[in-house]
């Protein structure tokens, strides 16, 4: 999971380390012997560096005064020292898909969280790249706080949750695995087919449903979804049942049909929860859709699916970001048990550890 993105941070944070060996070199103070420097630098160009003396960095330091720092160890990164890697890093995010004010969010964190650093610290202690990193992802991944447990706990009963988002990208398969979920943490479950759009869309929640003993309610092909939703509730009342999953067809994102049914179902039932579902390998497609359902229809959160193939993270990075709503689930398989909550301290862990 995410194995691209984690190896563009490593190889960052190399860069990063290179660049403070590199400075560090030719900082080491060599003026006793002008010779020296000539294996280092062009013979034309180590005739100037007795000029160079004067020189003045943009940080206000002297080359004498660097010199000094050096020979203690309190060097300090500049800003040109981490342009390079910087701008490749920037780079490589955009073409791994993150989003371009994420990207630059990350990168502009970096910055900040590196410069004056010492070099020293950079070079004996990885910790302190990796810190900067895990800082600046954390910044853009750690979106309104939203734990989900809680908020089952906390609501009163039955809690409705609807499931949106385009064909194909996991909703079924998702509901089918937050049923087991919810059960194996004391919760009661009904299903609701809300997709009565796809034929076979009730046989296939009807499978999901039989493998793990959860109810369904279910209407016939082209009935109305927020009727179904709405049965499915009366069924929890009546029956005790805590947590209503609510199914909807995935039609294209633009289609005004879609965001009419999810007024339709808002005004009618008026879920407690709406989740947007995408899938993690779509890349800046999901990310955009989670923006323009969250314009139209207002998520609580998302699931993101497919995370087990991807490997480039965009749109893990960049949809809470740019939504302002949290990542609440990852889809990690097509099996039941292949989901886990998305924690971006875990994430950032994982993809700095
Ligand atoms: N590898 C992997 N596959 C997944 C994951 N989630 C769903 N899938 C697969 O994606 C395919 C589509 O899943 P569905 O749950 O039917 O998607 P949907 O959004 O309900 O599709 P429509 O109802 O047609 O809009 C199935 O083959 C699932 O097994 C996941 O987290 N990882
Ligand atoms: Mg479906």
């Amino acid at each position: 999971m995410f194995d691209s993105l984690k190896e563009k941070l490593g190889r960052f944070q190399d860069d990063v380390e290179e660049e403070a060996e590199a400075a560090d070199e030719a900082e080491e103070p060599t003026d006793a012997d002008p010779e020296a420097n000539a294996s280092d630098a062009e013979p034309t160009e180590s005739a100037d560096a007795g000029e160079e003396e004067d020189e003045v960095n943009p940080s206000g330091d002297s080359l004498t005064e660097r010199a000094k720092l050096f020979a203690t160890g309190k060097a300090k990164i500049t800003a040109e020292e981490l342009e390079g890697p910087l701008e490749q890093l920037e780079l490589a995010l955009l073409q791994g898909d993150v989003e371009m004010s994420v990207a630059r969010d990350v990168v502009e964190g970096l910055r900040e969280e590196l410069v004056g650093q010492t070099r020293a610290q950079v070079k004996t202690g990885e910790i302190v790249i990796e810190e900067a990193i895990g800082k600046a992802l954390l910044d853009v991944i750690d979106v309104g706080e939203f734990d989900f447990d809680a908020e089952i706990a906390a609501r009163e009963k039955p809690v409705t949750i609807i499931f949106t988002g385009v064909n194909g990208v996991g909703k079924t398969t998702t509901i089918a695995k937050l049923s087991r979920y919810l059960e194996e943490r004391g919760y009661s479950v009904v299903m609701a087919n809300g997709d009565t759009y796809r034929a076979g869309a009730n046989e296939q929640l009807q499978r999901h449903a039989d493998n793990l003993d959860t109810k369904l309610i279910s209407h016939e092909q082209g009935g109305d979804p927020a009727a179904v939703i709405y049965d499915a509730v009366e069924y929890a009342e009546a029956n005790d049942i805590d947590v209503v999953l609510g199914d909807t067809a995935g039609r294209l994102h633009t289609s005004n049909d879609l965001m009419a049914q999810l007024e339709k179902i808002d005004r009618v039932v008026g879920p407690d929860m709406t989740l947007f579902v995408d899938e993690a390998v779509a890349g800046q497609d999901a990310t955009q859709r989670a923006k323009e359902f969250n314009d139209a229809a207002e998520i609580d959160g998302v699931v993101l699916t497919k995370a087990d193939a991807d490997s480039q993270g965009g749109a893990a990075i960049s949809i809470a970001r740019v939504t302002g709503k949290p990542i609440v689930f990852l889809g990690t398989g097509q099996g039941y048990d292949d989901i886990e909550q998305f924690d971006p301290e875990t994430i950032v862990e994982r993809l700095t550890g």
